[in-house]
């Protein structure tokens, strides 16, 4: 109020001033009186008393104020405010633009087509017109009964609604109705009746990786049980929520429930979803209720009751359709956006791949021309700082030809610590003893060992940027001998100490 009116607050202070005033000038004065009496006997006597009167008043004024702050309220923390639904909004918005620019990097023509299409289908979810209901819940609990009531209460006339049946399973994929509207809601709702989650056969777990699928693509979803949450029903219900998904916990079929027992499992399922879902989103409803006999034989079927539950589907949809939408859309787009970096990572693995090859065959032919001992190889050749250069860049990170070479060398010295170089020098030697003879038997070890320990290199160069430059919790040491070990399999090891030989052949064949 008083930020409404700031004068009145001003006038309130006055006030206060004035009753103070008008307290404390009589007082005064009737102080001065008691000292002027007694100081007629003794003026010490006098200024003894004034002292003691005003000692008193002030004790009892710190007494008063002291009682005062006793009763007063804690200071209450200010209440959070809760963000604005632009900020999801312009979130889901930033997000799609970022994966939009993530996928125009893929090189795979199929894969950026089909990446950019599902994009361009989530943008298309910012101006969609109808906002997406779905039911879900285990294979019988009256998900389809529901929709076709809801349906039934919607402002159109359906002619086709879904099948009904006592058997689990009767609603084999999840079927999407056309929008309809309701009283006291602009936006069209569609509805999508979910296969039953939970069914033991393999045909259900289809039905139910489906039913997934469809409930991560929904603004709001209505959660059916038909009696108490069974453990697995909540684990599937708790996922929902907790990737944020608006959800309405509904339990059905309460015409075949005492009132007592009806109250009591209405009060468990709160308990049991307290702080994943409000206590006002857990509803009872009879979406379909059975058929009775009167009194009389006259066999009637109740009526359908949902209304709490439809209530409750307007009054979020109108509330919080806009922020729903979004949340959808941001989900998504970050599912999107996960895919196509490990797309991309796929991609400049693959590159980065070609690099390291291109190197290491590079490297065969300088060493055949010019062989070195063997633990300076890699130290001496420059094409080794250039290789960490091209892989550096393929990860989008511009290193120049310095910092190059003393990653290389920094990693020369740790193969010949391990004691790689060694290691690689035995493999080699004892591979290829056999299948090449005479005086080109030193040249080739050289070279292909260095082609083989440029490709040791490499590798950890490619793990070391897909990391962000990172050597990893086990240093550089833990990388290279990793990449050692995977480079020594058997399967692998034959056919790169072939494909070397064979090179060096061809230089050999050219060099006579
Ligand atoms: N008594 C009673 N029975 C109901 C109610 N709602 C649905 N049923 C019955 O429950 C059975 C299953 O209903 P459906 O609507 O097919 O259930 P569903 O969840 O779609 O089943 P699936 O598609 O197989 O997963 C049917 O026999 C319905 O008549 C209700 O409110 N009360
Ligand atoms: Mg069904």
């Amino acid at each position: 109020m008083s930020r409404k009116f700031p004068w009145l607050r001003s006038l309130i202070v006055l006030g206060c001033f004035g009753l103070v005033i008008s307290f404390v000038v009589p007082l005064l004065d009737r102080i001065i009186q008691i000292y002027q009496l007694v100081a007629k006997s003794s003026p010490i006597l006098g200024g003894f008393v004034v002292l003691l009167v005003m000692g008193i008043l002030a004790g009892l004024f710190w007494v008063t104020w002291r009682y005062i702050n006793l009763f007063q309220a804690e200071p209450t923390p200010p209440r959070p405010i809760p963000d604005a639904p632009t900020d999801k909004i312009e979130a889901a918005q930033d997000s799609l633009e970022a994966l939009e620019r993530q996928v125009e990097q893929i090189q795979d023509e199929v894969m950026r087509r089909s990446l950019a299409d599902q994009t361009e289908q989530l943008k298309q979810n910012f101006i969609r017109q109808e906002l997406r209901v779905v039911v879900f819940g285990v294979g019988s609990a009256g998900k389809t009964s529901l929709v076709n009531s809801l349906l039934g209460l919607s402002l159109q006339d359906i002619a086709n609604k879904g099948e009904v049946g006592a058997t689990m399973g009767t609603t084999q994929l999840g079927k999407v109705y056309a929008p309809v509207k309701f009283q006291n809601l602009e936006v069209p709702i569609q509805f999508t009746d979910c296969p039953g989650i939970l069914e033991a056969s393999a045909l259900g777990s289809d039905r139910e990786r489906s039913a997934r699928k469809i409930a991560t693509e929904a603004d709001l979803i209505v959660f059916v049980v038909d009696d108490d949450l069974r453990r697995s029903e909540f684990e599937v219900l708790k996922a929902l929520t907790e990737i944020g998904k608006r959800t309405i916990l509904a339990l059905n079929k309460i015409d075949r429930l005492t009132k007592s027992d009806r109250e009591m499992i209405h009060t468990s399922l709160r308990s049991r979803v307290f702080g994943l879902i409000a206590p006002e989103d857990v509803v009872i409803i009879a979406a379909s209720p059975a058929a009775i006999t009167l009194d009389n034989g006259e066999v009637v079927t109740p009526k359908p009751k949902i209304q709490p539950l439809l209530a409750r589907i307007l009054d979020i949809l109108s509330y919080e359709g806009d922020e729903l939408v979004a949340d959808n859309v941001l989900l998504r787009s970050q599912r999107l956006t996960e895919e196509t970096r490990e797309v991309l990572a796929q991609q400049q693995q693959a590159e980065a791949e070609k690099v390291v090859e291109k190197f290491q065959w590079l490297v065969v032919g300088v060493v055949f021309a010019t062989p070195l001992p063997v633990v300076d190889l890699l130290a001496t050749a420059a094409i080794n700082a250039q290789m960490v250069v091209e892989i550096g860049r393929v990860y989008g990170c511009e290193i120049n030809i310095e910092r190059g070479k003393e990653l290389a060398n920094s990693l020369t010295r740790t193969l010949v610590s391990l004691g790689i170089v060694k290691g690689v020098v035995q493999i080699v030697t004892t591979a290829i003893s056999v299948t090449v003879v005479g005086l080109v038997l030193k040249a080739t070890i050289q070279s292909v060992t260095a082609a083989y320990l440029t490709r040791i290199a490499g590798k950890s160069f490619v793990e070391y940027f897909s990391r962000d430059r990172d050597w990893g919790d086990g240093g550089i040491a833990e990388v290279v001998q990793r990449q050692f070990q995977l480079n020594r399999r058997d399967e692998f090891l034959k056919v790169f100490l072939q494909d070397a030989v064979n090179r060096v052949m061809v230089l050999v064949k050219q060099q006579m």
